[in-house]
Order: structure tokens, then sequence, then C-alpha cells
């Protein structure tokens, strides 16, 4: 199967490929990151917001969600696809593909791509993570967090914790390593967690891009507001999805 006939294919068969092709441990049918998967030109694009700018309110404020989306992933999107335009061998790439190696980049390019190539995978897995009308986890993810955590308010706790330890700008994380454990991480920057072989669940973006506006200094109230608009099915239904594919 050649990547046309995947991309026709749609989301799940092109994550399939991919897993293929990367000899990937596993590979999660997110459908975020399968978008990005199709994206088979080399010019990355910023995808639209899965719902209206103001959809977060009161918690996440419509002006935050146009600069956050608009601007600030829009220009990872636009310093990815110059730093690839520069280097003909990374033409035709995924953003996953370029990021699960790093080392195999080209010393000019390895930077460039670290933060602007996650800027642009993290941004785009988070939009479909948040959302309302779904207050706790599902099925396996629900029996996963209970299992490591005992409670969901202890589960929140801990990331709650580990996004307010993270110095400057960085994320923290709810990922799933290949032996199927879950647990918390933190990345600085725009580092990503499939850099080191983790997929990521859930994850907060402390960046103060994502909540000065609102916020000012006051992380840890976005962060409380964060698990106000934390889509749960969307993201119970793409843990289940990793679980299914390996
Ligand atoms: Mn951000």
């Amino acid at each position: 199967m050649d990547r046309r006939t995947a991309m026709k294919l749609g989301g799940a068969a092109t994550a399939l490929l991919l897993s293929d092709a990367l000899k990937a441990e596993s590979w999660a049918g997110i459908e975020a990151q399968a978008q990005l998967s199709a994206t088979q030109t080399g010019a990355f694009t910023l995808a639209p917001l899965p719902y209206a700018y103001d959809a977060l309110e009161p918690y996440f404020d419509a002006e935050t969600m146009h600069l956050h989306h608009d601007k600030h992933q829009q220009a990872y999107v636009n310093n990815l696809n110059a730093a690839v335009a520069a280097h003909s061998e990374l033409a035709g790439k995924t953003v996953e593909q370029l990021l699960l190696d790093l080392n195999a980049l080209p010393e000019s390019a390895r930077t460039a791509v670290r933060n602007n190539g996650g800027g642009q995978f993290n941004h785009s897995f988070w939009w479909p993570t948040l959302g309302k009308g779904s207050s706790a986890p599902k099925g396996e993810l629900a029996k996963a967090i209970s299992a490591k955590y005992g409670t969901q308010s202890a589960f929140e706790e801990q990331l709650t914790k580990a996004s307010l330890s993270v110095f400057g700008s960085g994320w923290a994380w709810l990922v799933r390593a290949p032996d199927r454990s879950i647990s918390i991480v933190t990345t600085p920057n725009q580092d990503s967690p499939i850099a080191q072989g983790l997929r990521p669940v859930l994850g907060v973006d402390v960046w103060e891009h994502a909540y000065y506006l609102k916020y000012q200094n006051r992380r840890a109230d976005y962060v409380k507001a964060f698990f106000q608009v934390v889509n749960w099915d969307y993201v119970s239904s793409s843990y289940a999805a990793m679980n299914a594919m390996a």
C-alpha cells in the first residue's frame, strides 16, 4: 500500500502504515496525530480548532485561544516548514517521523525541528483533548488511572504538581510507555514525549502564552481551569485505541 492509498483510507490506516514503516513499538490511532500523518508534502499546515474559539469559556478565554492557535501554533508551522525546506532529504517526512529520531536529522535543522516540530505536534495533539461536557475518564483509562493513582483527584493532584514544577516553559503529561504503563512526566520547551518513545495521553501546556492574558502569573489557577475543560470522552477513547493497536 502506498502512502497515497493510505491517506485515502483515512487516519487509522495511515497510522498503521507509519507504524509499519517506523517499526514503532506501538502506534495510537489518535485522530489528531493521524491528521498530521496525512501531511505528505512537507508543507505542514495548521488544522482549524475542532470547536469554536469561545467553546472553552470561561475557563480558557477566546482571545487566548485565538492567539495560542492562530499565532503561536502558526509560527511553529511556519518555522517548521522553513527548516524542512532547507533540507531536501527531509521532504515528505511527517512531523512524527522527524521527532522520533532527532539525532538522525542534519545538525543545522535539528534544533528548529525539535522546537517547531514539537510545537506543531504537541498543539495538534492537545486541542482535541479539550472540550466541555465530559467530567471523568472512562473505561480502560479510568481503570489505569485508578490502578496507578488510586483516585481521579489524586491523579489530578499529581498532574497539577508536575505542571507547577516546570521551570519556565514546557508541558506536563500523562504518557503511556510501550509496556502499557502510564506515568506523569514533564518536558521543557516544546520537547515532545514521542521523542522518548512515549505516547501522550493528556498534556498540560504550561507556557505563559497558554494562560497569561487571563490568569497572569497564576499558573495554579490555570491548571485548575484546565481540568474543567478536559474532553475525557476523547482522551479515554484515544487511550483505548492505543491499547487496541499494541
Ligand atoms: Mn502552547
